[in-house]
């Protein structure tokens, strides 16, 4: 059994955050996504317009997507490594190198970013759509 994670928001999901998870859940048997709480994006600056219960009820509906955790530090991934036995981390490319120090408990894998879509852009652009 081959065990894959990633951590990610995932706040208005896009066609960026279904191929990073097609592509990482294509290394392995199965993938967990560490999900940020709404507590930790605070911390990490973000506020996702979708709240944390639905963020994880529309990433348990993805065919890739086997287990979702929440991810509420940015320490707990070596402990969820060992915790499900992980063979490797997969993360887009805005992270390289980011990781690099859990290369001593399993894989470090930077994906490609999907080019033109972001959940930034999205905001941006409904905002500047023109009222009716
Ligand atoms: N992603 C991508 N292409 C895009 C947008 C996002 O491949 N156009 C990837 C990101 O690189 C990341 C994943 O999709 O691997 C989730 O992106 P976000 O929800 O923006 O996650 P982020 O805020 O980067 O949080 O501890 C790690 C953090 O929780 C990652």
């Amino acid at each position: 059994m081959t065990t894959i994670i990633t951590y990610g928001t995932f706040d208005l999901l896009h066609k960026g955050h279904i191929r990073l998870l097609q592509r990482a859940a294509a290394y392995g048997d199965r993938l967990i996504v560490g999900l940020s709480t709404d507590e930790f994006n605070a911390s990490k600056g973000k506020r996702a317009y979708t709240k944390f219960a639905d963020r994880k009820m529309m990433l348990e509906a993805i065919r890739y997507v086997d287990i979702v955790i929440p991810e509420e530090s940015w320490e707990q991934k070596a402990s969820d490594i060992k915790k499900f036995n992980v063979d490797a981390l997969v993360m887009g490319n805005d992270w390289a190198g980011q990781f690099d120090d859990l290369r001593k408990y399993t894989k470090v894998i930077y994906l490609p970013r999907t080019d033109g879509v972001s959940t930034t852009q999205i905001k941006n652009d409904l905002e500047h759509v023109d009222q009716e």
